[in-house]
Protein backbone atom coordinates (compact mmCIF):
# COMPACT_ATOMS: atom_id res chain seq x y z
CA UNK A 1 0.00 0.00 0.00
CA UNK A 2 1.19 3.61 -0.80
CA UNK A 3 1.57 5.52 2.37
CA UNK A 4 0.61 9.10 1.10
CA UNK A 5 2.67 11.86 2.81
CA UNK A 6 1.54 15.49 2.93
CA UNK A 7 4.63 16.72 1.45
CA UNK A 8 3.32 14.75 -1.61
CA UNK A 9 0.48 16.17 -2.02
CA UNK A 10 1.99 19.32 -1.69
CA UNK A 11 4.40 18.63 -4.62
CA UNK A 12 1.38 17.57 -6.63
CA UNK A 13 -0.50 20.64 -5.65
CA UNK A 14 2.17 22.68 -6.92
CA UNK A 15 2.67 21.18 -10.43
CA UNK A 16 -0.66 22.52 -10.95
CA UNK A 17 -0.54 25.63 -9.86
CA UNK A 18 2.45 26.22 -12.53
CA UNK A 19 0.06 25.35 -14.99
CA UNK A 20 -2.55 27.92 -13.56
CA UNK A 21 -4.96 24.93 -11.53
CA UNK A 22 -5.78 24.71 -8.11
CA UNK A 23 -6.02 20.68 -7.12
CA UNK A 24 -8.70 19.26 -3.94
CA UNK A 25 -6.51 17.71 -2.02
CA UNK A 26 -8.94 14.34 -2.40
CA UNK A 27 -8.06 14.52 -6.18
CA UNK A 28 -4.25 15.15 -5.70
CA UNK A 29 -3.89 11.78 -3.32
CA UNK A 30 -6.37 9.81 -5.55
CA UNK A 31 -3.30 10.75 -8.19
CA UNK A 32 -1.06 9.62 -5.70
CA UNK A 33 -2.56 6.39 -5.52
CA UNK A 34 -2.82 5.61 -8.71
CA UNK A 35 1.16 6.56 -8.88
CA UNK A 36 1.27 6.85 -12.97
CA UNK A 37 4.34 6.02 -14.41
CA UNK A 38 4.15 9.07 -16.75
CA UNK A 39 2.70 11.41 -13.95
CA UNK A 40 3.11 15.04 -15.55
CA UNK A 41 1.92 13.56 -18.76
CA UNK A 42 -1.35 12.53 -16.79
CA UNK A 43 -1.10 15.91 -15.64
CA UNK A 44 -1.69 17.77 -18.87
CA UNK A 45 -4.11 15.74 -19.72
CA UNK A 46 -6.18 16.80 -16.40
CA UNK A 47 -5.55 20.08 -17.56
CA UNK A 48 -6.75 19.76 -20.92
CA UNK A 49 -9.96 17.84 -19.75
CA UNK A 50 -10.78 20.02 -17.16
CA UNK A 51 -10.95 22.65 -19.99
CA UNK A 52 -10.54 26.78 -18.26
CA UNK A 53 -12.29 25.03 -15.01
CA UNK A 54 -10.16 26.03 -11.92
CA UNK A 55 -10.24 23.48 -9.45
CA UNK A 56 -9.33 19.88 -10.25
CA UNK A 57 -11.47 17.75 -8.90
CA UNK A 58 -11.60 13.98 -7.99
CA UNK A 59 -14.21 13.55 -10.95
CA UNK A 60 -11.77 15.40 -13.59
CA UNK A 61 -8.95 12.98 -12.89
CA UNK A 62 -10.87 9.93 -13.45
CA UNK A 63 -12.38 11.59 -16.93
CA UNK A 64 -8.05 12.14 -17.86
CA UNK A 65 -7.42 8.45 -16.66
CA UNK A 66 -10.26 6.92 -18.42
CA UNK A 67 -9.38 9.31 -21.57
CA UNK A 68 -5.79 8.47 -21.68
CA UNK A 69 -6.71 4.70 -21.46
CA UNK A 70 -8.80 5.15 -24.57
CA UNK A 71 -6.78 6.95 -26.73
CA UNK A 72 -4.28 4.25 -25.93
CA UNK A 73 -6.19 1.87 -27.12
CA UNK A 74 -7.48 4.28 -30.15
CA UNK A 75 -4.07 4.00 -31.14
CA UNK A 76 -3.66 0.57 -30.92
CA UNK A 77 -6.32 0.01 -33.32
CA UNK A 78 -5.19 2.65 -35.38
CA UNK A 79 -1.97 1.16 -36.52
CA UNK A 80 -4.08 -2.12 -37.04
CA UNK A 81 -6.08 -0.19 -39.64
CA UNK A 82 -2.96 1.62 -41.58
CA UNK A 83 -1.55 -1.57 -41.94
CA UNK A 84 -4.82 -2.48 -43.96
CA UNK A 85 -4.37 -0.56 -47.40
CA UNK A 86 -7.76 -1.79 -49.44
CA UNK A 87 -10.40 -0.26 -47.76
CA UNK A 88 -13.66 1.22 -49.62
CA UNK A 89 -14.43 -0.23 -53.21
CA UNK A 90 -17.74 0.73 -55.12
CA UNK A 91 -18.86 -1.57 -57.02
CA UNK A 92 -22.04 0.14 -58.30
CA UNK A 93 -22.86 3.68 -58.77
CA UNK A 94 -24.43 6.22 -61.47
CA UNK A 95 -22.08 8.71 -60.93
CA UNK A 96 -20.21 10.00 -63.63
CA UNK A 97 -22.45 7.19 -66.09
CA UNK A 98 -25.75 9.37 -66.38
CA UNK A 99 -26.71 9.50 -69.90
CA UNK A 100 -30.54 10.06 -69.94
CA UNK A 101 -32.27 12.60 -71.24
CA UNK A 102 -35.78 11.72 -70.26
CA UNK A 103 -37.09 10.78 -74.43
CA UNK A 104 -39.51 8.19 -74.79
CA UNK A 105 -37.14 6.09 -75.98
CA UNK A 106 -35.12 6.30 -72.99
CA UNK A 107 -37.93 4.96 -71.09
CA UNK A 108 -38.37 1.68 -73.15
CA UNK A 109 -34.55 1.13 -72.82
CA UNK A 110 -34.72 1.17 -69.09
CA UNK A 111 -38.11 -0.48 -68.60
CA UNK A 112 -36.46 -3.51 -70.88
CA UNK A 113 -32.98 -3.37 -68.82
CA UNK A 114 -35.44 -3.76 -65.76
CA UNK A 115 -37.21 -6.63 -67.52
CA UNK A 116 -34.30 -8.22 -68.90
CA UNK A 117 -32.24 -8.10 -65.42
CA UNK A 118 -35.48 -9.53 -63.16
CA UNK A 119 -36.37 -12.15 -65.83
CA UNK A 120 -32.95 -13.33 -65.44
CA UNK A 121 -33.16 -13.93 -61.85
CA UNK A 122 -36.31 -15.56 -61.97
CA UNK A 123 -35.12 -17.69 -65.14
CA UNK A 124 -32.43 -19.23 -62.62
CA UNK A 125 -36.02 -20.52 -60.60
CA UNK A 126 -38.17 -21.37 -63.02
CA UNK A 127 -38.64 -22.53 -66.79
CA UNK A 128 -40.64 -19.94 -68.26
CA UNK A 129 -42.28 -19.60 -71.66
CA UNK A 130 -42.54 -16.37 -73.64
CA UNK A 131 -46.36 -15.51 -73.46
CA UNK A 132 -47.00 -15.46 -77.35
CA UNK A 133 -46.53 -19.33 -77.10
CA UNK A 134 -49.22 -19.97 -74.65
CA UNK A 135 -51.70 -20.00 -77.20
CA UNK A 136 -50.46 -23.88 -78.23
CA UNK A 137 -50.67 -24.83 -74.70
CA UNK A 138 -53.68 -26.02 -73.31
CA UNK A 139 -54.67 -27.50 -69.92
CA UNK A 140 -51.20 -28.20 -69.46
CA UNK A 141 -49.32 -26.89 -66.41
CA UNK A 142 -46.50 -23.44 -67.68
CA UNK A 143 -44.69 -21.26 -66.04
CA UNK A 144 -44.26 -17.18 -66.93
CA UNK A 145 -42.07 -14.39 -66.49
CA UNK A 146 -43.48 -11.09 -66.89
CA UNK A 147 -43.73 -7.32 -65.74
CA UNK A 148 -47.43 -6.27 -63.97
CA UNK A 149 -49.05 -4.50 -66.66
CA UNK A 150 -52.31 -4.16 -64.34
CA UNK A 151 -53.62 -5.07 -61.68
CA UNK A 152 -57.49 -5.12 -59.80
CA UNK A 153 -59.61 -7.03 -57.97
CA UNK A 154 -62.60 -9.59 -59.03
CA UNK A 155 -65.08 -11.29 -57.34
CA UNK A 156 -62.93 -14.13 -57.54
CA UNK A 157 -59.36 -12.82 -56.61
CA UNK A 158 -57.54 -10.83 -58.74
CA UNK A 159 -56.47 -10.56 -62.31
CA UNK A 160 -52.49 -10.32 -62.90
CA UNK A 161 -52.06 -9.02 -66.61
CA UNK A 162 -48.68 -9.61 -67.30
CA UNK A 163 -46.60 -9.16 -70.20
CA UNK A 164 -43.07 -9.97 -71.69
CA UNK A 165 -41.11 -8.42 -75.23
CA UNK A 166 -44.13 -11.28 -77.06
CA UNK A 167 -47.06 -10.14 -75.71
CA UNK A 168 -49.86 -9.94 -72.42
CA UNK A 169 -51.87 -12.43 -70.94
CA UNK A 170 -54.07 -12.27 -67.76
CA UNK A 171 -53.49 -14.79 -64.59
CA UNK A 172 -56.16 -15.36 -62.12
CA UNK A 173 -54.91 -15.61 -58.55
CA UNK A 174 -57.67 -17.10 -56.11
CA UNK A 175 -57.94 -18.51 -53.17
CA UNK A 176 -54.70 -18.77 -50.95
CA UNK A 177 -52.94 -16.92 -53.89
CA UNK A 178 -55.50 -13.90 -52.81
CA UNK A 179 -52.78 -12.64 -49.88
CA UNK A 180 -50.13 -12.43 -52.05
CA UNK A 181 -51.63 -10.66 -55.05
CA UNK A 182 -52.86 -8.42 -52.79
CA UNK A 183 -49.24 -6.94 -52.11
CA UNK A 184 -48.26 -6.86 -55.63
CA UNK A 185 -47.44 -3.05 -56.24
CA UNK A 186 -47.93 -3.39 -60.09
CA UNK A 187 -44.40 -2.89 -62.39
CA UNK A 188 -43.05 -5.51 -60.69
CA UNK A 189 -41.30 -8.53 -63.10
CA UNK A 190 -42.72 -11.57 -61.10
CA UNK A 191 -42.97 -15.55 -62.30
CA UNK A 192 -46.56 -16.98 -62.35
CA UNK A 193 -47.15 -20.69 -62.69
CA UNK A 194 -50.09 -22.38 -63.65
CA UNK A 195 -52.83 -24.01 -66.18
CA UNK A 196 -53.71 -22.49 -69.27
CA UNK A 197 -57.77 -22.51 -69.89
CA UNK A 198 -58.45 -20.17 -72.73
CA UNK A 199 -57.43 -16.64 -72.81
CA UNK A 200 -56.06 -17.09 -69.02
CA UNK A 201 -53.86 -18.84 -66.88
CA UNK A 202 -55.32 -19.67 -63.49
CA UNK A 203 -52.56 -19.34 -61.09
CA UNK A 204 -51.07 -21.27 -58.50
CA UNK A 205 -48.14 -19.78 -57.52
CA UNK A 206 -46.67 -16.72 -57.88
CA UNK A 207 -43.04 -16.17 -57.85
CA UNK A 208 -40.76 -13.77 -56.46
CA UNK A 209 -37.28 -12.78 -57.85
CA UNK A 210 -36.20 -13.09 -54.42
CA UNK A 211 -33.31 -14.70 -52.51
CA UNK A 212 -32.48 -17.81 -52.34
CA UNK A 213 -33.54 -19.13 -48.64
CA UNK A 214 -30.12 -20.03 -46.98
CA UNK A 215 -29.28 -16.92 -48.24
CA UNK A 216 -25.92 -15.27 -46.89
CA UNK A 217 -23.27 -15.81 -44.42
CA UNK A 218 -21.79 -12.62 -43.90
CA UNK A 219 -17.64 -12.62 -43.76
CA UNK A 220 -16.59 -12.32 -39.60
CA UNK A 221 -14.83 -9.30 -39.34
CA UNK A 222 -13.12 -7.12 -36.14
CA UNK A 223 -13.95 -3.73 -36.98
CA UNK A 224 -17.63 -1.82 -36.77
CA UNK A 225 -19.43 0.09 -39.04
CA UNK A 226 -21.95 2.91 -37.88
CA UNK A 227 -25.04 3.52 -39.85
CA UNK A 228 -26.52 6.56 -39.23
CA UNK A 229 -28.88 8.60 -41.76
CA UNK A 230 -30.83 11.87 -42.76
CA UNK A 231 -28.69 14.63 -40.49
CA UNK A 232 -30.68 17.11 -42.09
CA UNK A 233 -27.99 19.51 -41.06
CA UNK A 234 -29.12 23.27 -41.37
CA UNK A 235 -32.51 22.53 -40.44
CA UNK A 236 -33.82 24.32 -36.95
CA UNK A 237 -34.96 20.82 -35.71
CA UNK A 238 -31.62 19.41 -35.97
CA UNK A 239 -30.51 17.61 -33.04
CA UNK A 240 -27.26 19.15 -31.84
CA UNK A 241 -27.03 18.01 -28.68
CA UNK A 242 -27.49 14.39 -29.28
CA UNK A 243 -25.06 14.72 -32.09
CA UNK A 244 -22.73 15.85 -29.71
CA UNK A 245 -22.93 12.91 -27.91
CA UNK A 246 -22.85 10.59 -30.66
CA UNK A 247 -19.69 11.73 -31.38
CA UNK A 248 -18.09 11.98 -28.03
CA UNK A 249 -19.02 8.21 -27.83
CA UNK A 250 -17.07 7.84 -31.29
CA UNK A 251 -14.06 9.42 -29.55
CA UNK A 252 -14.24 7.29 -26.89
CA UNK A 253 -15.49 9.77 -24.19
CA UNK A 254 -18.64 8.59 -22.87
CA UNK A 255 -20.46 4.86 -22.67
CA UNK A 256 -19.30 2.67 -20.21
CA UNK A 257 -16.94 0.19 -20.88
CA UNK A 258 -18.02 -2.41 -23.49
CA UNK A 259 -19.47 0.27 -25.55
CA UNK A 260 -16.39 2.46 -25.45
CA UNK A 261 -14.67 -0.21 -26.32
CA UNK A 262 -16.94 -0.98 -29.56
CA UNK A 263 -15.96 2.85 -30.40
CA UNK A 264 -12.58 2.43 -30.66
CA UNK A 265 -12.98 -0.49 -33.32
CA UNK A 266 -15.51 1.49 -35.55
CA UNK A 267 -13.74 1.79 -38.67
CA UNK A 268 -16.64 3.12 -41.92
CA UNK A 269 -19.88 5.56 -40.77
CA UNK A 270 -22.39 5.85 -43.26
CA UNK A 271 -24.68 8.19 -44.02
CA UNK A 272 -27.78 7.10 -46.36
CA UNK A 273 -28.82 10.03 -47.32
CA UNK A 274 -30.43 13.62 -46.43
CA UNK A 275 -27.38 15.01 -45.55
CA UNK A 276 -28.86 18.52 -45.07
CA UNK A 277 -31.94 20.11 -44.72
CA UNK A 278 -31.64 21.90 -48.57
CA UNK A 279 -33.78 24.68 -49.78
CA UNK A 280 -37.55 24.54 -50.96
CA UNK A 281 -38.16 20.78 -50.74
CA UNK A 282 -41.26 21.04 -49.14
CA UNK A 283 -43.95 23.92 -48.69
CA UNK A 284 -43.42 26.87 -46.16
CA UNK A 285 -39.87 25.08 -45.11
CA UNK A 286 -38.02 28.80 -44.62
CA UNK A 287 -39.41 28.59 -41.17
CA UNK A 288 -37.54 25.48 -40.52
CA UNK A 289 -34.29 26.40 -41.67
CA UNK A 290 -31.65 27.49 -39.34
CA UNK A 291 -29.29 28.15 -42.09
CA UNK A 292 -31.22 29.11 -46.00
CA UNK A 293 -28.00 28.77 -47.73
CA UNK A 294 -27.13 25.46 -49.08
CA UNK A 295 -23.58 25.69 -48.88
CA UNK A 296 -23.43 26.72 -45.47
CA UNK A 297 -25.92 23.83 -44.81
CA UNK A 298 -23.08 21.81 -46.16
CA UNK A 299 -20.21 23.55 -44.34
CA UNK A 300 -21.99 22.81 -41.20
CA UNK A 301 -22.23 18.84 -42.49
CA UNK A 302 -18.72 19.01 -42.66
CA UNK A 303 -17.58 20.45 -39.42
CA UNK A 304 -19.44 18.09 -37.92
CA UNK A 305 -18.50 15.32 -39.87
CA UNK A 306 -15.09 16.33 -38.45
CA UNK A 307 -16.04 16.18 -35.06
CA UNK A 308 -15.82 12.44 -35.62
CA UNK A 309 -12.33 10.96 -35.20
CA UNK A 310 -10.17 11.19 -38.75
CA UNK A 311 -9.59 7.51 -38.69
CA UNK A 312 -12.47 6.37 -39.31
CA UNK A 313 -14.13 6.76 -42.84
CA UNK A 314 -17.45 8.13 -43.76
CA UNK A 315 -19.24 7.34 -46.62
CA UNK A 316 -21.72 9.44 -47.65
CA UNK A 317 -24.72 9.34 -50.58
CA UNK A 318 -27.10 11.58 -51.12
CA UNK A 319 -31.38 11.64 -50.78
CA UNK A 320 -34.14 13.88 -51.59
CA UNK A 321 -33.07 16.95 -49.70
CA UNK A 322 -29.56 16.96 -50.77
CA UNK A 323 -28.35 19.23 -53.65
CA UNK A 324 -28.47 16.93 -56.88
CA UNK A 325 -31.19 15.93 -58.97
CA UNK A 326 -34.31 14.03 -57.17
CA UNK A 327 -34.56 11.49 -60.12
CA UNK A 328 -32.97 7.95 -58.88
CA UNK A 329 -30.46 6.48 -59.04
CA UNK A 330 -29.16 9.77 -57.82
CA UNK A 331 -25.37 10.64 -58.49
CA UNK A 332 -23.02 11.49 -56.11
CA UNK A 333 -23.03 15.32 -54.41
CA UNK A 334 -21.43 17.68 -56.92
CA UNK A 335 -18.05 18.68 -56.87
CA UNK A 336 -18.15 22.45 -55.82
CA UNK A 337 -19.73 20.57 -52.53
CA UNK A 338 -17.72 17.33 -52.20
CA UNK A 339 -14.68 19.98 -51.66
CA UNK A 340 -16.09 21.62 -48.87
CA UNK A 341 -15.58 17.85 -46.57
CA UNK A 342 -12.05 16.32 -45.61
CA UNK A 343 -10.64 13.64 -46.60
CA UNK A 344 -11.86 11.12 -44.71
CA UNK A 345 -15.34 11.48 -46.28
CA UNK A 346 -16.33 8.99 -49.61
CA UNK A 347 -19.33 10.20 -51.32
CA UNK A 348 -21.00 7.74 -53.57
CA UNK A 349 -24.42 8.25 -55.66
CA UNK A 350 -27.82 6.89 -54.41
CA UNK A 351 -28.16 3.89 -54.65
CA UNK A 352 -24.68 2.74 -54.09
CA UNK A 353 -23.18 -0.98 -53.92
CA UNK A 354 -19.71 -0.56 -51.68
CA UNK A 355 -17.57 -3.08 -50.52
CA UNK A 356 -15.90 -3.01 -47.19
CA UNK A 357 -12.93 -5.13 -47.14
CA UNK A 358 -15.08 -7.79 -48.26
CA UNK A 359 -18.39 -6.67 -46.54
CA UNK A 360 -21.02 -5.54 -49.28
CA UNK A 361 -23.45 -2.75 -48.43
CA UNK A 362 -25.85 -1.02 -50.51
CA UNK A 363 -26.77 2.08 -49.80
CA UNK A 364 -30.24 3.37 -50.46
CA UNK A 365 -31.50 6.43 -49.23
CA UNK A 366 -35.33 5.04 -49.39
CA UNK A 367 -37.87 6.79 -50.83
CA UNK A 368 -39.84 4.29 -52.23
CA UNK A 369 -40.24 3.13 -49.09
CA UNK A 370 -43.21 5.36 -48.76
CA UNK A 371 -45.27 4.28 -51.80
CA UNK A 372 -44.56 0.58 -50.25
CA UNK A 373 -45.39 1.18 -46.82
CA UNK A 374 -48.56 3.24 -48.36
CA UNK A 375 -49.14 0.16 -50.49
CA UNK A 376 -49.08 -2.57 -48.28
CA UNK A 377 -51.56 -2.84 -45.18
CA UNK A 378 -49.61 -4.86 -43.05
CA UNK A 379 -46.44 -2.81 -42.93
CA UNK A 380 -45.63 0.27 -41.46
CA UNK A 381 -43.43 3.41 -40.29
CA UNK A 382 -42.77 1.80 -36.81
CA UNK A 383 -40.83 -1.09 -38.41
CA UNK A 384 -39.07 0.26 -41.56
CA UNK A 385 -37.27 -3.14 -42.07
CA UNK A 386 -40.04 -5.08 -42.77
CA UNK A 387 -40.98 -2.56 -46.04
CA UNK A 388 -37.02 -3.37 -46.84
CA UNK A 389 -37.69 -6.32 -46.67
CA UNK A 390 -40.38 -6.26 -49.79
CA UNK A 391 -37.61 -4.47 -51.87
CA UNK A 392 -35.22 -7.44 -51.45
CA UNK A 393 -38.09 -10.03 -52.11
CA UNK A 394 -38.74 -8.23 -55.19
CA UNK A 395 -34.79 -7.43 -56.03
CA UNK A 396 -36.06 -3.27 -56.84
CA UNK A 397 -35.46 -0.65 -54.76
CA UNK A 398 -37.95 0.82 -56.69
CA UNK A 399 -40.85 -1.20 -57.49
CA UNK A 400 -43.68 0.98 -58.38
CA UNK A 401 -42.98 3.26 -61.33
CA UNK A 402 -45.43 6.60 -60.85
CA UNK A 403 -45.40 6.64 -57.35
CA UNK A 404 -43.85 9.35 -55.47
CA UNK A 405 -40.30 8.56 -56.21
CA UNK A 406 -39.32 9.93 -59.59
CA UNK A 407 -37.21 7.48 -61.71
CA UNK A 408 -34.50 8.87 -64.11
CA UNK A 409 -35.16 6.57 -67.61
CA UNK A 410 -31.00 5.49 -67.85
CA UNK A 411 -30.42 2.45 -70.17
CA UNK A 412 -29.50 0.11 -67.47
CA UNK A 413 -31.65 0.18 -64.69
CA UNK A 414 -29.34 0.50 -61.79
CA UNK A 415 -32.00 -0.02 -58.88
CA UNK A 416 -32.59 -3.76 -59.76
CA UNK A 417 -30.37 -5.70 -56.84
CA UNK A 418 -28.70 -7.81 -59.06
CA UNK A 419 -25.73 -8.56 -56.81
CA UNK A 420 -27.28 -9.52 -53.04
CA UNK A 421 -25.69 -7.54 -50.95
CA UNK A 422 -24.90 -8.37 -47.00
CA UNK A 423 -26.43 -5.28 -45.71
CA UNK A 424 -29.12 -2.89 -46.97
CA UNK A 425 -28.99 0.38 -45.39
CA UNK A 426 -31.86 3.11 -45.62
CA UNK A 427 -33.28 6.38 -43.84
CA UNK A 428 -35.66 8.48 -45.29
CA UNK A 429 -38.72 7.46 -42.97
CA UNK A 430 -36.89 8.65 -40.12
CA UNK A 431 -37.74 6.00 -38.11
CA UNK A 432 -35.65 2.87 -36.29
CA UNK A 433 -35.53 -0.71 -37.68
CA UNK A 434 -33.48 -3.68 -38.32
CA UNK A 435 -33.54 -7.46 -38.40
CA UNK A 436 -32.24 -10.13 -41.12
CA UNK A 437 -34.07 -11.74 -43.89
CA UNK A 438 -32.60 -14.47 -45.48
CA UNK A 439 -29.06 -13.50 -44.34
CA UNK A 440 -28.82 -10.38 -45.08
CA UNK A 441 -28.93 -7.82 -42.69
CA UNK A 442 -31.86 -4.82 -43.18
CA UNK A 443 -31.17 -1.25 -41.53
CA UNK A 444 -33.04 1.89 -41.49
CA UNK A 445 -31.01 4.15 -39.51
CA UNK A 446 -33.77 6.65 -38.13
CA UNK A 447 -32.57 10.68 -38.26
CA UNK A 448 -31.14 13.33 -36.29
CA UNK A 449 -34.43 15.96 -37.01
CA UNK A 450 -36.79 16.34 -34.26
CA UNK A 451 -40.42 16.69 -35.86
CA UNK A 452 -41.39 19.50 -38.14
CA UNK A 453 -44.00 21.87 -38.24
CA UNK A 454 -44.46 20.12 -41.63
CA UNK A 455 -44.18 16.74 -40.45
CA UNK A 456 -46.71 16.96 -37.72
CA UNK A 457 -49.58 18.74 -40.11
CA UNK A 458 -48.72 15.27 -41.77
CA UNK A 459 -49.17 13.49 -38.99
CA UNK A 460 -45.51 11.72 -39.18
CA UNK A 461 -43.30 10.71 -36.19
CA UNK A 462 -39.91 10.47 -36.19
CA UNK A 463 -38.01 8.76 -34.18
CA UNK A 464 -34.42 10.12 -34.18
CA UNK A 465 -30.71 9.83 -32.35
CA UNK A 466 -30.79 5.82 -33.40
CA UNK A 467 -27.53 4.04 -34.49
CA UNK A 468 -27.00 1.01 -35.71
CA UNK A 469 -23.70 -0.79 -34.65
CA UNK A 470 -22.65 -3.75 -36.69
CA UNK A 471 -19.68 -5.54 -36.86
CA UNK A 472 -19.72 -7.79 -39.83
CA UNK A 473 -20.80 -11.95 -39.30
CA UNK A 474 -21.21 -10.95 -35.18
CA UNK A 475 -23.05 -8.27 -32.94
CA UNK A 476 -25.62 -5.92 -34.18
CA UNK A 477 -26.01 -3.03 -31.57
CA UNK A 478 -28.61 -0.30 -31.56
CA UNK A 479 -27.80 2.63 -29.78
CA UNK A 480 -30.26 5.65 -29.00
CA UNK A 481 -28.77 9.21 -28.03
O1 LIG B 1 -38.90 12.47 -45.36
C1 LIG B 1 -39.24 12.20 -44.03
C2 LIG B 1 -40.51 11.43 -43.96
O2 LIG B 1 -41.60 12.29 -44.22
C3 LIG B 1 -40.63 10.31 -44.97
O3 LIG B 1 -41.31 9.20 -44.41
C4 LIG B 1 -41.48 10.88 -46.05
C5 LIG B 1 -42.37 11.81 -45.29
N1 LIG B 1 -42.82 12.91 -46.16
C6 LIG B 1 -42.07 13.92 -46.59
N2 LIG B 1 -42.78 14.72 -47.38
C7 LIG B 1 -44.03 14.20 -47.43
C8 LIG B 1 -45.25 14.58 -48.05
N3 LIG B 1 -45.35 15.67 -48.83
N4 LIG B 1 -46.32 13.80 -47.88
C9 LIG B 1 -46.25 12.71 -47.11
N5 LIG B 1 -45.15 12.33 -46.48
C10 LIG B 1 -44.05 13.05 -46.64
P1 LIG B 1 -37.85 13.57 -45.82
O4 LIG B 1 -37.28 13.08 -47.08
O5 LIG B 1 -36.83 13.71 -44.75
O6 LIG B 1 -38.60 14.83 -45.98
FE1 LIG C 1 -35.03 12.75 -44.29
ZN1 LIG D 1 -35.67 11.71 -47.35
Amino acid sequence: MIVIKSIDVAIIAKKFLVKGYNIEPSAAKMLLELNPKNIDEVITEICRVANGKFIISVEDVKKAISAILNNKKRTEVKIEKREKKEEIKVLKDITGSSFCEGKVEDFIAYFNSRFEKLSKILRNRIRAVEIANIGKIRGEEVEVIGMISNIREISEGYLIELEDKTGRINCIATGKLREIAEELLGDEVIGVSGTVRGKTIIANRIIFPDIPINGKKINKKDFYIVFISDTHFGSREFLEKKWKKFVEWLNGEAGNGKIRDVASRVKYVIVAGDIVDGVGVYPGQENDLEIIDIYKQYEKAAMHFDEIPSDIKIIVSPGNHDAVRQAEPQPALPKEIRKIFSNNVKHVGNPALVDLEGVKVLIYHGRSLDDVITKIPRLSYDKPHEAMEELLKRRHLCPIYGGKTPIAPEKEDYLVIDEIPDIIHSGHVHTYGAGFYRGVLLINSSTWQAQTEFQKKMNLNPNPCNVAVYRPGGELIRLRF
